[in-house]
């Protein structure tokens, strides 16, 4: 057996990087478990929008005006579930669908509508409502969901 003397000072030297390398090992275990135990939960993804309203007076003395879904572009992710809420502000009511899928409902002023959304296929999915459908309707009242 071959039996290996080290210097006093190297003992110790030795002994303090080893507890300097368990202690700096410890506090990073530290941080990894503080780190796991205070990540929030799955947070929903909620999209907000309001209905809205454009009007103005042309030249010619004539009112016009024009009924909005805002923000009038959404991007939402696929295979992910998702709350669409609409607030509706202007307009007394908005029946509307989403085309391409069985999603209807009326949007009614004071009113919040939560949509839960769960697209499979990417696409542009539009949001019509029926009562400002186009431009001789107040309209076109038309938002976009970008599927990506
Ligand atoms: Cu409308």
């Amino acid at each position: 057996m071959k039996v290996v003397f080290i210097q006093k000072k190297w003992f110790w030297l030795l002994a303090i990087c080893i507890t300097l390398s368990a202690g700096a090992w410890y506090t990073a275990k530290l941080a990894a478990v503080e780190t796991a135990g205070s990540s929030p939960p799955v947070k929903e993804f909620k999209i907000n929008m309001v209905t809205g309203e454009f009007k103005s007076t042309t030249d010619d003395g004539k009112e016009i005006e024009a009924y909005r879904w805002d923000p009038g572009t959404i991007y939402v992710p696929k295979k992910q579930p998702v709350k669409l809420s609409i607030y509706g502000v202007n307009g007394k009511a908005h029946p509307f669908y989403i085309e391409g899928t069985n999603i209807k409902g009326t949007v009614k002023k004071g009113e919040e509508t939560v949509l839960e959304l769960h697209f499979t296929k990417e696409g542009i999915y539009r949001l019509i409502c029926k009562t400002h459908l186009d431009i001789e309707h107040n309209g076109p009242m038309i938002a976009y969901i970008v599927v990506d």
